[in-house]
C-alpha cells in the first residue's frame, strides 16, 4: 500500500467513524420527564376529570400511550423521586422518606443515577424544578457558598432548583451550586430546630398571611412572599421566591435548556412544583379553574406543558423528542394549608376511582397518570393496562441508548421498553409500592402486608390503607380495594408475603 493510500485508508476511516458517530447520536431521541407533584390518578381530563380540562396533557395521550397501571415507587415525595431517578426501591436504604429541608444528599455519587447513565450515552442532563432529595454531604449547608454535593455530582449537568418543596425553607432557586440573586450583604441562614432572625412566622404575625396554615399541620413558621413554611429562614431577600412566579420561571429554564441543546440529545427532568402545597398559581390561573386554588394549579400544570411542547415545536425537536408524563404520588386535598381545596372539589374525585390517596398504601398513593409521546418511536392513540412502575425507566432508556447496566445499578428495574413504546402488553412480575407499609402486586393480585400504622390520617383526610391483619385484594375485578379476601385465599397470602419477603432480602 502507497503512504497516500494508506493516508486516505485510515481518513476515510475516521471520518465514516465520525459520520456514524454523529448520525448515532443524533438518532438518540431527547427524553423530557414531567413529574407532576401530587397529581392524583383521576386529577386529568383524559384520566377522567370533568370539571376542569387538561387539553395539552390530554393531547401528549392522543399522541402517545396512556397507561392505566402505572406506578410512582412511594406514596410520597422523596422516595418516589429516589426511585424514578435510581432504579432501586427507596426502601432499601435508609434516610428515604419524606427529606426534612435540611437533608443531606440521598441520591448516590459513587454509582449511576438515570441521568448519570444517560451522561455515559452521551447527553446533556438537566434537572429543573422541585428537588427534594437533599443536599450536601450532612455537614450543614452554607447557603451562601458552593452548595454541594448535589444533583451535579448525582450525575446531572445542569441544575436549577428548588430545594425541598414549595412549602419548606429556603425559598430560593440554586442554579448549579449557587443561590440565584443572592446577595452577599444580605447572608441566608436557615433553620430547622429554632427561630432565626426577625422576620415574622406565621405563629406570631398570622394578619400578613396571604393563605393561613392548618393549625394541626405546623407551616407556621417563617413567612415568605406572605406564605408561612416549614423551617425558619432569614436574608436572601433578593432571592427569595414569589410563589405565582415559580412555573413561568422553570418553564423559561427548559426551554432555553432545549435551545442551548438543541444539537445533541438531551435528557431533561422537569419537576414542576404543581400541585403541592402552598397552591398560589400565577393571575393568569388563580379563579379560573372554578375549584379554587388545587383547580387552577392543574391548569398552570397543564399550561406549563403546552408551553414545553410548543418550544419543542419551534426548535423542530417534536419528533425525536420521547416525553414522559406522570406524578410523584397521589392526591392529597388539605395538605398543610386551609386554601379550600376539599370544599371546592365539589364532586371531583382527585383518585378517580382508586382508594386513599398521597402517603396511602392503597392505590391512589402510588398509581398515578403515565404518558409516553415519541412520534418517532411511538404510534399514536394508544391505552395500555401494562402494569410497570417508575422505576423500570433506567434499565429501558439504558436499552433505548444502548448502555449496559453496571452490577450495582438500579437492582429493581426492569427493561420494559417495549411497553413503553406501545408494542408490547406484558406486565410487569410484580411490583412493590410503598406507603408506611409495603404491598406487592402480582398479577391479578395485590397483598398489603400488616401493620399497626393509623387507618386514617385525620389531618388530611386519607385512608392510609394500614391494618394489623393482612389484606388482600383482587385487583383486577376490584380496583377500589373494597373486598379484603385474605381469609379466603389464605394460600394466596402466604404466597404473596413470602414473596413479598424474598424481593425484600434481596
Ligand atoms: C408532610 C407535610 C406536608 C408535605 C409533605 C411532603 C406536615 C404536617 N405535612 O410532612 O405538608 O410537605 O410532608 O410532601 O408537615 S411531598 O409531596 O413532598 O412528599
Ligand atoms: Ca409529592
Amino acid at each position: 500500500m502507497t503512504k497516500t493510500n494508506f493516508i486516505q485508508k485510515i481518513s476515510t476511516g475516521l471520518l465514516c467513524g465520525l459520520l456514524s458517530l454523529t448520525v448515532s447520536a443524533q438518532q438518540k431521541p431527547n427524553i423530557v420527564i414531567i413529574y407532576a407533584d401530587d397529581l392524583g390518578y383521576g386529577d386529568l381530563s383524559c384520566y377522567g376529570m370533568k370539571k376542569i380540562r387538561t387539553p395539552h396533557i390530554d393531547r401528549l395521550a392522543q399522541q402517545g400511550v396512556r397507561f392505566s397501571n402505572a406506578y410512582a415507587t412511594s406514596a410520597t415525595c422523596t422516595p418516589s423521586r429516589f426511585g424514578i431517578l435510581t432504579g432501586k426501591y427507596p426502601w432499601r436504604q435508609r434516610n428515604t422518606g419524606i427529606a426534612p429541608g435540611d437533608a443531606s444528599l440521598i441520591l448516590p455519587t459513587d454509582r449511576r443515577t438515570l441521568p448519570g447513565m444517560l451522561k455515559d450515552a452521551g447527553y446533556q442532563t438537566a434537572v429543573i424544578g422541585k428537588w427534594h432529595l437533599g443536599l450536601g454531604d450532612g455537614t450543614g449547608i452554607d447557603w451562601n457558598k458552593s452548595i454541594s454535593p448535589g444533583p451535579l455530582e448525582a450525575g446531572f449537568t445542569y441544575s436549577f432548583i428548588m430545594p425541598a418543596t414549595l412549602d419548606r425553607v429556603p425559598c430560593v432557586f440554586v442554579e448549579d451550586h449557587h443561590v440565584v440573586n443572592a446577595d452577599p450583604n444580605d447572608p441566608i441562614e436557615v433553620n430547622y430546630k429554632h427561630k432565626i432572625g426577625n422576620d415574622p412566622t406565621g405563629l406570631e404575625n398570622p394578619e400578613k398571611l396571604r393563605m393561613h396554615p392548618d393549625p394541626h399541620q405546623g407551616h407556621n413558621q417563617t413567612i415568605v412572599d406572605s406564605i408561612s413554611r416549614i423551617g425558619w429562614m432569614s436574608g436572601g431577600n433578593s432571592a427569595r421566591w414569589k410563589d405565582e412566579n415559580i412555573a413561568g420561571i422553570i418553564t423559561r429554564k427548559a426551554i432555553d435548556f432545549f435551545s442551548k441543546n438543541k444539537q445533541q440529545p438531551f435528557f431533561l427532568y422537569f419537576a414542576s412544583g404543581d400541585i403541592h402545597v402552598p397552591r398560589y398559581p400565577n393571575s393568569q390561573f388563580r379563579g379560573k379553574s372554578g375549584m379554587g386554588l388545587r383547580g387552577d394549579a392543574i391548569l398552570q400544570l397543564d399550561w406549563t406543558v403546552g408551553e414545553i411542547v410548543k418550544a419543542l415545536d419551534s426548535l423542530e425537536l417534536t419528533k425525536n423528542t420521547l416525553i414522559i408524563f406522570s406524578s410523584d404520588n397521589g392526591p392529597v386535598l388539605n395538605d398543610g394549608y386551609l386554601d379550600q381545596a376539599a370544599a371546592l372539589a365539589g364532586n371531583h374525585h382527585p383518585a378517580g376511582p382508586l382508594r386513599g390517596g398521597k402517603y396511602s398504601a392503597f392505590e391512589a398513593g402510588a398509581r398515578v397518570p403515565f404518558i409516553v409521546k415519541w412520534p418517532a418511536g411511538i404510534k399514536a392513540k394508544q391505552t395500555s393496562n401494562t402494569l410497570i412502575s417508575q422505576l423500570d425507566l433506567f434499565a429501558s432508556f439504558a436499552r433505548l441508548t444502548g448502555q449496559s447496566i453496571q452490577p450495582d445499578e438500579a437492582p429493581d428495574s426492569f427493561d420494559m421498553l417495549q411497553q413503553l413504546l406501545g408494542k408490547s402488553r406484558q406486565n410487569r412480575p410484580y411490583l412493590v409500592t410503598h406507603a408506611g407499609t409495603l404491598a406487592i402486586i402480582s398479577g391479578d393480585w395485590k397483598y398489603i402486608s400488616p401493620s399497626k400504622g393509623a387507618k386514617i390520617d385525620r389531618d388530611v383526610n386519607i385512608e392510609l390503607g394500614n391494618d394489623t391483619a393482612p389484606q388482600l385484594y383482587h385487583l383486577t375485578n376490584d380496583p377500589n380495594e373494597q373486598h379484603n379476601l385474605a381469609t379466603q385465599y389464605p394460600d394466596k397470602v402466604k404466597a404473596l408475603a413470602a414473596e413479598l419477603e424474598a424481593i425484600r432480602a434481596k
